[in-house]
């Protein structure tokens, strides 16, 4: 869990600019590769964390705008992306604003649980990496460029050059 609002500002920044990337490379044509059928699509998941980063932390009683539109994805990936972009800011200039370092330690209702907020934080980011990692498979089953994360993708390593690993 995180104990200060650095802390969290490194982290949510490094990580939110990962997400992005992944956003910012679909298209709307991909947005219904599914991992199976009647499961998430690419853009289904896609929406789900860009809401996600107000559902879950709005929980604590932080406030800051609420993302439009329902439940139910998009078709556009530019919405999607954009979505992503405006909430993940939002998020973290109210944490910033309305809490100090031991607002982190206060508990809050989640989910019938009580966690502190230091945990929520780090819970969400958590939660974001898991459907990053689906992301970037449906990715490239839909043909898309997947960017390098935490390391080379396989276009990356032949375009340095370099035999890309099995
Ligand atoms: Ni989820």
């Amino acid at each position: 869990m995180f104990t200060s609002i650095e802390q969290f500002a490194a982290s949510w920044k490094q990580q939110s600019a990962a997400t992005q990337q992944v956003m910012d490379a679909l298209t709307d044509a991909s947005l219904c590769q599914e991992i199976a059928p009647r499961y998430r699509s690419l853009g289904q998941i896609g929406w789900h964390l860009a809401t996600t980063v107000h559902e879950m932390p709005s929980r604590t009683g932080l406030i800051f705008p609420q993302l439009e539109g329902e439940e139910l994805a998009p078709a556009s990936a530019k919405v999607i992306a954009e979505g992503y972009r405006s909430a993940s800011k939002a998020l973290l200039d109210a944490v910033q604003a309305q809490w100090k370092d031991e607002d982190l330690l206060k508990m809050s209702d989640m989910y019938g649980e009580q966690w502190s907020n230091g945990l929520t934080l780090r819970i969400l980011i958590q939660h974001e990496i898991h459907h990053r990692g689906q992301m970037t498979v449906l990715m490239r089953q839909a043909g898309l460029r997947v960017p390098g994360l935490y390391g080379p993708t396989r276009e990356e390593w032949i375009e340095s050059g370099m035999q890309p690993l099995i």
